[in-house]
């Protein structure tokens, strides 16, 4: 029978890949929820959108009454630059949302007494890095290491994760009687994700979708980060696989709950330089926002990825050339293309 799976934020960046993917791969009952319609191609492949608010109770216990879920995949979130700027609201919807749906998750579990997967995306956002001498001395980080977020959405996103584990581990401990019915908690912590199809709003780690769709759309772009900022990044693609390959990967499987996932880690002039041979007329330049460049100085130049590759054999399909030779500058170059020149 085809599971029923819901996705929330799914007219994000992750989300317009996971639907696409989750429709291509198996027969699936996707419900959508966000905030704003996605278009028409990708709500043909969900069998229902919600539009509406994650932290809208009411909604969320509408679904649980109409759908019995066997994944909940939990998307939905304002990014650092954006949460930096509105903290309440970052705070309403990255956890408020959260706890709502790990709850209502949860209890659909009990009732029925099988278990749901919930899976949810952190980000390398929840380390932080004291100085720059640190951060470079630092080199790969481990899971356990640096989780000293700075900026609200790290915070918001290192306690979803407690959250999660909470849930699924302790959840009403007190409780006289033991339930059956288990959520079972995912969790990866993704870099700076770069898709061809889609720019991201909100985020620190956009200064490297946004100047590659610039130059394929033939605009000037100003770099918000220093040429030698690095962090990490993965295609959106692989994104997709993490998750995917993280959710059917066997429970007993898995030593932990929460994972790095990694793939290349280009500097900020790397990218300009790949942007540069694919598209010679682009006008980059560099103009660091002081406060900006803070909050990505305090994330890692890259993560030790080692415990998901060993335990459910995570491996990325794109380094950088791959990246950008393969994926992302035929996609864009499509992508931008003017009518006239289209074959
Ligand atoms: C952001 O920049 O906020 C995100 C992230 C690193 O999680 N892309």
């Amino acid at each position: 029978m085809a599971r029923t799976i819901l996705i929330t934020g799914a007219n994000g960046e992750i989300g317009h890949g996971l639907v696409t993917r989750l429709a291509e791969l198996e027969p699936v009952r996707i419900v959508a929820l966000d905030l704003h319609a996605p278009d028409a191609a990708l709500q043909a492949r969900c069998h229902r959108v919600v539009t509406g608010d994650i932290s809208d109770i009411a909604l969320l216990d509408n679904l649980v009454a109409t759908y019995d879920f066997d994944v909940v995949y939990h998307l939905a979130a304002l990014l650092s630059t954006k949460s930096e700027r509105q903290p309440r609201l970052a705070n309403r919807v990255n956890v408020d949302g959260t706890l709502s749906l790990l709850e209502m998750t949860v209890s659909q579990a009990r009732q029925q007494e099988r278990d749901i997967k919930f899976l949810y995306p952190s980000s390398i956002a929840v380390y932080g890095l004291p100085d720059l001498p640190t951060k470079q001395k630092a080199g790969k980080v481990a899971e356990d290491d640096w989780c000293e977020p700075r900026t609200m959405y790290g915070i918001n996103k290192l306690y979803c994760e407690r959250l999660g584990r909470y849930y699924e581990r302790y959840y009403r401990q007190l409780d006289a009687q033991v339930t059956q019915g288990l959520l079972d908690f995912r969790c990866l912590r993704f870099p700076g994700l770069i898709s061809a199809v889609t720019v991201p709003t909100g985020g620190t780690s956009d200064y490297a979708p946004e100047m590659l769709h610039a130059a394929a759309a033939g605009k000037p772009y100003a770099c918000f980060v220093r040429p030698d900022t690095r962090i990490p990044f993965m295609a959106m693609p692989d994104a997709i696989e993490a998750l995917l390959r993280l959710e059917a990967a066997p429970r007993d499987a898995l030593s932990r709950k929460v994972y790095n996932v990694g793939s290349f880690n280009p500097s900020a002039n790397d990218v300009h330089q790949r942007v540069r041979a694919a598209f010679p007329e682009a006008k980059v330049t560099f103009e660091p926002d002081v406060k900006r460049q803070g909050i990505v100085d305090t994330w890692p130049i890259d993560v030790d990825d080692s415990t998901a590759r060993r335990d459910w054999g995570w491996w990325p399909e794109y380094d950088q050339a791959r990246a950008f030779d393969e994926y992302l500058i035929p996609a864009v170059t499509r992508r931008y293309r003017q009518p006239h020149e289209r074959t």
